[in-house]
This record gives C-alpha cells, structure tokens and sequence, in this order.
C-alpha cells in the first residue's frame, strides 16, 4: 500500500501537494492529518465530490510499503505515522522546501528552499505534460498565495512567480481564491487581539523592536497566527511573537512573525522543535512556562544576530569632511573638488553638524565667504551608529529624505553610508 501524507495543521500548500502528488502517484491513498486549518475546510467542504481523503486511522499501518510525504520533513509534523520509523524496508519519497534538515530518511527525496512546496511539485508536472483543471489550478495557486504572501514573503523565488502564471493560464480563479484566502476574522479573534494589544510591550533586541505577548488561552483556538500578524503590524514592531499559554492541556503555542531579514522566524521555531519559513512559522512546547519560553526565544534572536551585515561592514571611509573652522570660501573648494552637495562638520573628530551645497549657495557677500563654515552648517543630524542594519540606514534615509548618512560610534565620525550603499548592498543580495 502507498500513503502520501503531510504535515498537521494542514494549509493550503501541504494540500495543494498531497493532491499533486496524487497525480504521480495514482494508486496510492491521500492521507490527512486530524488538524485542518479552517479555510481549507472551508474550500474542502464546497469541493467535497471532488476530493476524497482518509485519516491515519483508516490506514493499517503494517501494510504500507510506500510513504509520500509533502511540505514536512520530520516525524514530529507528520501525525499517527510515528510508528513507520522503526519499519524496516519501508519506502519513503520525499517533497519538501524546508531550508532545514528533518529526520525522515526518505529513499527518493526533492528538498529545495523555495516559496511554496507546491511549486516543485508544479515543476514536475510541467515536464511531464499533466493536464491540470481549472480546480487544481485554483488550489494549487491557493497553495503558493497563502505560503509566499502574494509571493511577497522574502522566501519567494521567481520560480513561484512563474509557477503562479502557470496556474493563472491554466484558469485557476481568483474569485474563488480571494474567498478562501481572505482571513476569516471573527468575535473570538477580535477579543484575543484586544487583549494582546492591552497588555503589549515593546523591546529592543539587537537594535531590533521586538514584541513578547503571553496570553492564556482556554480550549481551542483558531487562527491563531492571524491575530498574530495583525498584532505585529498594528504594534509596528519588527517582529512579534505570541506565547499562547494553554493551562489545562499544559503547553505553549508559540507564533512568530518577522517584517526583516535579521529575525528569522523559523529557524527560532526550528529550534524550538516546531517550523516555519523567515517571516512566519510556529512551534508548540508541552509543560514549558511560557517565561521560560519568552526567555528562550530572546536568546535565541540575539544569537542569531551574529550573522547578519551592519552598515559599519558597509560604509565608506575615510569621509571627506570640514572642520567647523574652514572658511566657507574654502568650504567651495571641497565642494567643487570631490563633487559633493554636503559634507559633515567635525570638530575633534566629533561630529558637531553638517553644510551643504544650498548652505553655500546662500553666501551673499563677501565678508561671509570669510566666515567658518560652524556659522553656516546645521546642527541637525540625522547619523548611524555602525551596528545599524542596511534596513534600518535605509528607512532614516527615507524618513529624512536625505542620501548620505554620517556614521558615528561615541560622537565621533567614522564613516558615512550613502543610498547607493544600501540599495547596492540590497540588490546584491537578491537570490541569483
Ligand atoms: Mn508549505
């Protein structure tokens, strides 16, 4: 017997697989596990005639000799097949587009990073010619929406980009797919959110904004990982994690969302034994204290930051600036010589100001081309300090309007980060 299966809590990507694994595997039988997010039974429900799965509980376990599994790679995600570990001479293929490792030992294995797991699938079925309905195109296309964001998850690929044409002239419809992937968002969700949002706190972590929010729950709770995200983006905070504490089943549910590169949200859940992808991802942790868990997860961001670029491994120095003694007619020449339209002021070395091009331009007389440049500089500086991030020199940039930034680390300046800096350094980063 052939099983394909995938992972609990099951989304529109681990679905949208089984279902196209179905399509190479014709005779084996698509096996669901209990928790189904409910937007994807709301889409099962109206397409009931269509699809028809078991649970682990209909399956015999001793006679399968083939397992597929989609959008999972550990035992742990996968429910009621724990017990295959052991069974020897067993045939696992596997389709995965977690970035990190699992302990499936799988015997024919497609594991890439990438957007949404349905889109290696869709790969697959492209070379081989399959056929897709307009169904499968709207599932599918579901599958890639809900994983990418709109493909606007930094996971994207264009792969997925080019998967989601590829549905769209196959008609996948996208009536049908606003319906489902518009977040249900109901009275018990409102309430939890504005409980949350009563009792929020805002943190720095590594020069991040960060947000912890323990919550009691009772009993189940869906959507859970909406009221989150709607929290992180209400709070503006750089990312947000809810540590959801139910008493009575004594376990914590902990959800994560990332808006930046420097807090990656699954590999945190990773470690903590649950998945997710950098912006979004979740773990549940039986008989932990939810303190413990907060505990857990700040040691977690700030050991991770080790990795990640400051705008002190950007910048550029030494820095063509003025000491606030220099003429203005001098100020000209410097202006002229290295074609710049502001310099920043030291005295010291401390950064005190900065003049620029419009500053000099409004040097009338001649008497004034005699005075320092101290007379004429604004005092207002927007600066860095060096362990910034690219992110967040950018966002100064834009809030300020401005296209240099001073650097500076105790006062005194020691660099200077420009727009092209930063954009250079994001678009060099963009996968090839
Ligand atoms: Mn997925």
């Amino acid at each position: 017997m052939e099983i394909i299966t995938t992972h609990n809590n099951v989304d529109f990507d681990a679905l949208a697989s089984v279902v196209a694994a179905n399509l190479f595997f014709p005779e084996a039988v698509p096996v669901l596990p209990k928790q189904i997010n409910p937007n994807v039974k709301a889409f099962l429900s109206i397409h009931k005639d269509l699809f028809e799965f078991k649970t682990a509980k209909d399956i015999e376990l001793d006679n399968i000799s083939h397992l597929v599994v989609v959008d999972a790679n550990r035992w742990g995600r996968i429910n009621g097949f724990e017990k295959l570990r052991k069974k020897e001479g067993l045939n696992i293929t596997l389709w995965d587009h977690h970035p990190l490792e699992g302990n499936i030992p799988a015997t024919e294995v497609v594991q890439e990073t990438i957007g949404a797991n349905i889109t290696l699938l869709i790969r697959r079925l492209k070379e081989e010619g399959q056929e897709l309905t307009p169904v499968l195109a709207t599932l599918f296309l579901a599958a890639i929406y809900e994983d990418t964001g709109n493909l606007t998850f930094p996971s994207s690929t264009a792969e997925d980009a080019f998967a989601a044409g590829y549905l769209l002239q196959n008609k996948a419809d996208l009536e049908l797919i606003n319906t489902f992937l518009r977040p249900a968002y109901g009275e018990k969700q409102k309430d939890l959110l504005f409980e949350m949002l009563q009792n929020s706190d805002r943190g720095k972590l590594n020069d991040f904004s960060v947000s912890f929010n323990v919550i009691k729950v009772k009993g189940h709770m869906d959507r859970l990982s909406l009221v989150v995200h709607m929290y992180r983006e209400i709070l503006n905070v750089d990312a947000a994690f809810g540590i959801f504490h139910n008493i009575t089943q004594d376990r914590c549910m902990v959800i994560g969302r990332s808006n930046i590169d420097g807090i990656h949200v699954g590999s945190i859940m990773r470690s903590m034994g649950g998945g997710g992808h950098p912006g979004a991802g979740s773990a549940v942790l039986k008989g932990a204290h939810p303190e413990a868990v907060t505990e857990w997860i700040r040691e977690l961001i700030v050991g991770n930051q080790q990795s990640s670029v400051h705008i002190g491994d950007l910048m550029s120095y030494p820095v063509i600036s003025c000491e606030s003694t220099v003429p203005m007619r001098d100020f000209g020449l410097i202006l002229d010589e290295h074609g710049c339209t502001g310099v920043p002021v030291v005295e010291d070395g401390l950064l005190i100001g900065v003049v620029s091009r419009r500053d000099f331009n409004k040097v009338r007389k001649q008497a004034q081309l005699d005075a320092p440049v101290r007379a004429f500089m604004s005092t207002e500086v927007v600066s860095a300090a060096p362990e910034h991030s690219p992110m967040q020199a950018a966002r100064l940039m834009v809030k300020h309007d401005i296209g240099r930034l001073p650097i500076v680390e105790d006062g005194r300046l020691i660099g200077i980060i420009t727009r092209s800096d930063v954009m250079s350094y994001f678009y060099d980063l963009l996968p090839d």
